[in-house]
């Protein structure tokens, strides 16, 4: 199995390469952003109270993405691959992550890491902001949340992804195919 996992800061682009190498790897698509934001559309208890956190730039708990993913890969037991967009975030999530994977005898195959300087990714979420109505884009301020959230709680996941071996950074700054080059040269190594 190819089990992706794409790392990087808000707005580096993770979703935007997932959706082309779903294309080219076949791979299942597992976004937790994405998935909170149907609970929300949906009105779902579970939605209401990520909600909260989510306009202020804040993560949501652990247990509540762990178990939203153990559902996901239950649902989806013939996959080839998956690609993990934006999970895990915590070091909690990356080991609940690897045992969830275990149960399955697979693992992560790669860490794919996008790297955007905070100047760029606040402009491209601000833009994004405009017309996606997306609370957590509308200003600098949450921006700027959701940036310390990432190198609070998401960036030593670097540490424990290299010390596994499986650690791969991109420059995330360029044209979205350029980067999907570089992101599948390393796929097919
Ligand atoms: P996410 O939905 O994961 O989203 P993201 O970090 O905003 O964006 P991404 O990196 O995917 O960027 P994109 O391709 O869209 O998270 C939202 C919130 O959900 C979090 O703050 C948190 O509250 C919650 N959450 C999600 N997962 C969680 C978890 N595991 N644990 C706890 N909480 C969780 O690109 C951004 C913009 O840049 C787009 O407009 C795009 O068009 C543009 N862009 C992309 N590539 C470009 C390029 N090469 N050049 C120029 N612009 C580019």
């Amino acid at each position: 199995m190819l089990n992706l996992v794409l790392f990087g800061p808000p707005g580096a682009g993770k979703g935007t390469q997932s959706e082309k190498l779903i294309a080219n790897y076949q791979l299942v698509h597992l976004s937790t952003g994405y998935i909170l934001r149907n609970e929300i559309k949906n009105q779902t208890a579970l939605g209401l109270e990520a909600k909260k956190l989510m306009d202020d730039g804040i993560l949501v708990p652990d247990e509540v993405v762990i178990g939203m993913i153990g559902n996901k890969l239950e649902e989806n037991k013939n996959a080839k691959g998956f690609i993990f967009d934006g999970f895990p975030r915590t070091t909690a999530q990356a080991e609940a992550l690897d045992k969830l994977l275990a149960g399955k005898n697979t693992a992560v195959t790669m860490m794919l890491a996008l790297e955007v300087d905070n100047e760029e990714l606040t402009k491209r979420l601000l833009l994004r902001g405009k017309d996606s109505g997306r609370a957590d884009d509308s200003n600098e301020s949450i921006i700027r949340n959701r940036i310390n959230e990432y190198n609070n709680k998401t960036a030593p996941l670097k540490s424990y992804y290299t010390a596994q071996g499986k650690f791969h950074a991109v420059n995330g700054i360029g044209s979205v195919d350029e980067i999907f080059t570089a992101l599948c040269k390393l796929i097919d190594k």
